[in-house]
C-alpha cells in the first residue's frame, strides 16, 4: 500500500500528466481556430478559391479524438479540421497546401489539390495501389460534400467491425491483420444538425441499429443549414430526441443516445470516453447529440451569417464560444493548491498558437507558387526566344508584359498566355515555335497526370489488366439454367475468396428473388451470404466501406429499376473515390443487379444512359447471358475496382451449356465479342437486346441479308481494342440497338464508334440506331412489344438500311 507520501507524489505526477494533457488540447484547439480564421481570409484576399471551416466546433471534436485508435475509421464532413489535426492526419501547412488546391500528393495528402478545402482523407493505399496496414494508423475515409453522403458509407466501415468479429477464419487470417485486430474497430460519423434531415441519413441509422455495428455517430448542432434554422429541419427540433423511439432498452436492439454540449470539455471527454467504450466491446451503434456548437464565422467564405441570425443567437455564439469557455473552465480548475494554468500561460499559448499558424500558412503559399513560378520563367522565357525571331514581335510583348505584372499568376494564366500567343504565330515555322509547343505540349502532359488521373485503378490489379480464360466447355452439351450457372459458380467464388460476401434484399435465407443464390448461406454462414432490409442506397455503402477495409463484397439490387435509389451514392462516392484522392483509397465493390426486360414500368427499365453517365470511374457489364456474367464476376474478384454487373433479367431460366471450370473462366472486361460475321451489315448490341438482334439475325438471312453481330459485353470500359470499327471496315454500314430510352446509351456508343473511332469515314450509308420508345415500357406482352426494339424491328431496321443502299434488291416492305 502507498505511504501517504507516495500517494500525494503519484497524485501529483496525475495531475501534471492531465495538464499537460488540458494544454495541449487548449493549444491544438487554438491552432485550429487560428487556421480556419486565416484561411478565410486567404479566400476574401482571393489567395484560395473558397473556404468552409471548422470553427466553433473544435472541443467536441478533440475530445472525440481521445477515443479514436489505429485502425478505427471516420467517415465525416467539412467540419472536421480538429479532429482530423487531434488524430494526427492532418498539419497545418496540409490544412492550407488543401485551401490553395495544391497538387502534390506530397503536400497535399488530403486530395491533392482534387477537393475543396474541408474535405478530409487518409493515403490507405501505397503508391503501386496496395493496402497499407491500416492497422498502423488511424483512417478516415474520404469526403465527399453531397449533405449525408458520408452516411451510407459509414455503415459498411462499421460493419466490417462485425464481419471480422464474428467470422473467425477471416477476421484470424493473416492476410487480414492489416484491416482489423478481432473486430475491434468503430467507425466514427461526424454531420451537422441540418444535414440530419437528409434521407441517407435515417436510412443509415435505422440500419446501423438493426444490425448492431461498432458506430459512433456525432451530430454537431449549430442550430443552422446555411441558413436555414433547426426548427425547419428536424421534428421536436432535437435530433436525439427524433430518434429516441431507436434507444436500445432491455426487449430491444437498437442504439444508445448521449447528448453533450459543443463547449463543455469535461462532460464531452467523460461522453465519448464512454460512448465509444460501449460501441467498441458492446458492438452497439452510439448516437451522440452535440448540442450548443457555434459558428463563429458563419457558414463558409460565401455569405455573412450576420444575414440570418438574430442578434440574440449572435450574442449567444459570442458568450458560449466553445473556445472561451474552455478557457474559463481551465482558470477555474480546481481551487486546490495547483492550477492547470493561469490567464498568462493561456494569453501565450493563444499568441503561440497565431504564429504557428501564419507560418505553416506562409510555408503552404510557398510550396503552392514556387512551381508555378518555376513554370512562369520557364514560359515567358520561351516566349521571349519566339518574340525575338517573329514578325509579331510587339504582340507576344504584350502577352509577356501582361503575364510578367500579373499578380500571383495560376497555371491557368501561363498555359492561357502561351497558347495565345502559339496562335499569333500560327503561320510561322522557327526553332523558338517549336519549343513553345513542346513545352506547352509536354506540360499538358503533366497537367492530365495532376487533374485527370486515377479515374480508374492504375495499379496492377487494375481489372482492365486481368487476363482472359475461356470456359471450358464437356463433349457431351450438358445445359443448365442459367440461374444454375451462377449459383455453382458462385459457389467456387466463395470458396476460393474468404474476404467474398454476397448480401442483397432475400439475398441470404431464400438465395435471391431469382434463385442464383439458392442454398448458399446454408453452405457458408450468415456471415458470408446474407439478407439486408430494403433499403438500396445503405446496401451500397455498405459495400462501400466494407470493400475500403479490405472485404470483397457483392452486394445485390434487387432490380435494375432500383438502382435509381443507389445511383446517387454510386455516382458521389464509389465512382469518385480513387480520382478524389489521387489513387489514395478504394473500393473493389461489385454490385449485382439484373434488368432489361421483364414486365411493367418498373420492373423493365433500362436505363444505361444515366448509368454510364454518371458512373464514369465505375466499370459497367452488360451481359447477354448468365456465362458471360460469371466470368465478369470471376475477373472482378481478381481486381481491385467497383464495377457493376447487370445480369439479363430473363436469363435465369434460359438453358446454357455449363462450363467446367466454373470460377475460374474469366471474361475480360473492354473486349468485344463479335459473334457472328457478315459482309453487310454490322449490328452492335448488349444484354437482353443482343439476343433478340441474334434472333433477327437469322432472319436476315433468309431475306438475303448477312450481318456482323457484336457484343459489346461492357459500357464501361468501351471496345478497348477498336473492333467495331474494323468490322465497319467490312460491312460500311452500322445499326446499333439497346432498350433504353432514345439518345441514352445508343448515343454514347454512337459517339463512341463515330468520334472516338473514327466510324465515319468507312461508312457508305447514315448510321442508325434503334432503341426503346421514351415512355417507360408499359406492362404486359404487348405493351413490351410495342414500347422496346423487337425481333421485327431490328429486322425492319436492318432491311430498310439495306433498301436505301439498294432498293432493286431489297424492295420497300411497307
Ligand atoms: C445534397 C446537398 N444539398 C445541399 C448542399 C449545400 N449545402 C452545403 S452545407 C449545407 C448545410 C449543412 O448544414 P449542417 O448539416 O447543419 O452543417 P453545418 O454546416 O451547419 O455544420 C448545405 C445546404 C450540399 N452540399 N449537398
Ligand atoms: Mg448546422
Amino acid at each position: 500500500m502507498a505511504t501517504t507520501n507516495e500517494k500525494s507524489n503519484t497524485n501529483s505526477i496525475d495531475f501534471k500528466a492531465f495538464r499537460a494533457v488540458v494544454l495541449a488540447d487548449f493549444q491544438l484547439a487554438w491552432e485550429s481556430r487560428e487556421a480556419s480564421l486565416m484561411g478565410r481570409k486567404e479566400v476574401l484576399t482571393g489567395k484560395a478559391k473558397f473556404g468552409i471551416f471548422g470553427d466553433g466546433k473544435e472541443i467536441a471534436q478533440i475530445a472525440l479524438a481521445k477515443q479514436f485508435k489505429n485502425g478505427d475509421f471516420r467517415s465525416g464532413y467539412y467540419r472536421d479540421q480538429t479532429l482530423m489535426m487531434a488524430i494526427g492526419q492532418l498539419t497545418l501547412e496540409q490544412y492550407f497546401s488543401g485551401l490553395y488546391a495544391n497538387t502534390d500528393v506530397q503536400i497535399e495528402p488530403q486530395s491533392a489539390g482534387r477537393q475543396m478545402g474541408g474535405h478530409y482523407s487518409t493515403r490507405n493505399l501505397d503508391a503501386q495501389g496496395n493496402w497499407k496496414d491500416l492497422m498502423a494508423q488511424k483512417n478516415s475515409s474520404a469526403d465527399i460534400s453531397p449533405t449525408g453522403g458520408q452516411m451510407p458509407r459509414l455503415l459498411g466501415l462499421a460493419q466490417a467491425s462485425k464481419i471480422y468479429r464474428e467470422n473467425k477464419e477471416l477476421g484470424n487470417h493473416p492476410d487480414f491483420q492489416k484491416f482489423t485486430n478481432g473486430g475491434n474497430e468503430v467507425a466514427f460519423g461526424t454531420i451537422g444538425d441540418a444535414s440530419t434531415s437528409e434521407g441517407p441519413f435515417w436510412e443509415a441509422m435505422n440500419a446501423a441499429g438493426v444490425m448492431q455495428v461498432p458506430m459512433v455517430m456525432s451530430v454537431w448542432d449549430d442550430g443552422y443549414g446555411i441558413s436555414v434554422p433547426r426548427e425547419f429541419q428536424t421534428s421536436t427540433g432535437s435530433i436525439s430526441q427524433a430518434l429516441s423511439g431507436m434507444q436500445r432498452s432491455d426487449d430491444h436492439k437498437g442504439f444508445e443516445i448521449f447528448e453533450s454540449k459543443g463547449w463543455d470539455y469535461a462532460h464531452l471527454c467523460a461522453t465519448y470516453e464512454k460512448a465509444v467504450r460501449i460501441a467498441r466491446e458492446e458492438h452497439v451503434p452510439i448516437l451522440v447529440h452535440v448540442k450548443e456548437v457555434s459558428q463563429p464565422q458563419g457558414h463558409s467564405t460565401s455569405g455573412s451569417h450576420e444575414r440570418y441570425k438574430s442578434s440574440d443567437r449572435l450574442n449567444w455564439e459570442i458568450e458560449y464560444d466553445c473556445l472561451l469557455k474552455f478557457r474559463e473552465w481551465i482558470l477555474n480548475f480546481p481551487k486546490g493548491e495547483e492550477s492547470l494554468a493561469t490567464e498568462e500561460i493561456l494569453d501565450e499559448i493563444q499568441a503561440k498558437a497565431k504564429v504557428t499558424v501564419r507560418e505553416a500558412k506562409n510555408k503552404a503559399w510557398q510550396l503552392f507558387t514556387e512551381g508555378i513560378k518555376n513554370d512562369t520563367a520557364t514560359c515567358l522565357q520561351l516566349m521571349q526566344n519566339l518574340a525575338s525571331s517573329s514578325a509579331q514581335k510587339a504582340e507576344i510583348e504584350k502577352e509577356i508584359a501582361q503575364l510578367s505584372k500579373a499578380f500571383e499568376p495560376v497555371r491557368k494564366d501561363i498555359f492561357s498566355t502561351a497558347r495565345r500567343v502559339l496562335r499569333l504565330v500560327r503561320t510561322e515555322d522557327s526553332p523558338a515555335k517549336l519549343a513553345l509547343s513542346n513545352w506547352i505540349k509536354h506540360n499538358f502532359e503533366i497537367n492530365s497526370e495532376r487533374y485527370s488521373s486515377f479515374l480508374h485503378s492504375q495499379s496492377k490489379e487494375a481489372a482492365t489488366k486481368v487476363e482472359a480464360v475461356a470456359p471450358i466447355f464437356d463433349e457431351e452439351v450438358k445445359l443448365e439454367d442459367g440461374r444454375i450457372i451462377l449459383r455453382d459458380n458462385y459457389k467456387k467464388l466463395l470458396e476460393k475468396y474468404p474476404a467474398l460476401i454476397v448480401f442483397g434484399e432475400d439475398a441470404g435465407k431464400i438465395g435471391g428473388v431469382n434463385q442464383s443464390l439458392e442454398g448458399l448461406q446454408d453452405q457458408f454462414g450468415e456471415h458470408r451470404v446474407f439478407d439486408t432490409g430494403i433499403r438500396e442506397c445503405t446496401i451500397i455503402g455498405q459495400g462501400i466501406g466494407m470493400a475500403m477495409r479490405g472485404i470483397r463484397p457483392i452486394a445485390e439490387i434487387q432490380y435494375l429499376d432500383y438502382l435509381l435509389y443507389a445511383i446517387q451514392i454510386m455516382s458521389d462516392d464509389l465512382a469518385t473515390l480513387q480520382y478524389r484522392t489521387k489513387g489514395g483509397q478504394k473500393a473493389p465493390l461489385i454490385i449485382s443487379t439484373r434488368g432489361h426486360r421483364l414486365e411493367g414500368i418498373w420492373h423493365s427499365g433500362s436505363p444505361m444512359g444515366m448509368i454510364v453517365n454518371s458512373l464514369r470511374g465505375i466499370h459497367v457489364c452488360v451481359p447477354r447471358n448468365m456465362t458471360k456474367a460469371a466470368g465478369f464476376y470471376n475477373t472482378l474478384m481478381e481486381g481491385d475496382e467497383p464495377a457493376l454487373v447487370i445480369e439479363p433479367l430473363n436469363g435465369y431460366r434460359t438453358k446454357e451449356r455449363i462450363p467446367t471450370n466454373l470460377g475460374a473462366f474469366k471474361e475480360p472486361l473492354g473486349k468485344v465479342d463479335v459473334v457472328q460475321k457478315g459482309i453487310d451489315l454490322t449490328i452492335v448490341s448488349y444484354g437482353s437486346t443482343f439476343n433478340l438482334c441474334e434472333a433477327a439475325a437469322k432472319v436476315l438471312l433468309e431475306l438475303q441479308i448477312e450481318v456482323t453481330l457484336i457484343d459489346v459485353q461492357t459500357l464501361i470500359p468501351f471496345d478497348i481494342n477498336h473492333d467495331i470499327v474494323s468490322s465497319l471496315k467490312e460491312t460500311n454500314r452500322l445499326l446499333i440497338v439497346d432498350e433504353d430510352v432514345s439518345s441514352g446509351a445508343t448515343a454514347y456508343m454512337l459517339d463512341k464508334i463515330m468520334v472516338e473511332q473514327e466510324g465515319y469515314y468507312h461508312l457508305d450509308a447514315a448510321p442508325a440506331t434503334l432503341s426503346a420508345k421514351d415512355h417507360r415500357p408499359p406492362y404486359g406482352t404487348d405493351g413490351d412489344y410495342f414500347s422496346k426494339p423487337s425481333i421485327d424491328d431490328i429486322v425492319e431496321k436492318a432491311y430498310q438500311i439495306m433498301h436505301e443502299s439498294n432498293p432493286k434488291q431489297f424492295p420497300s416492305i411497307y
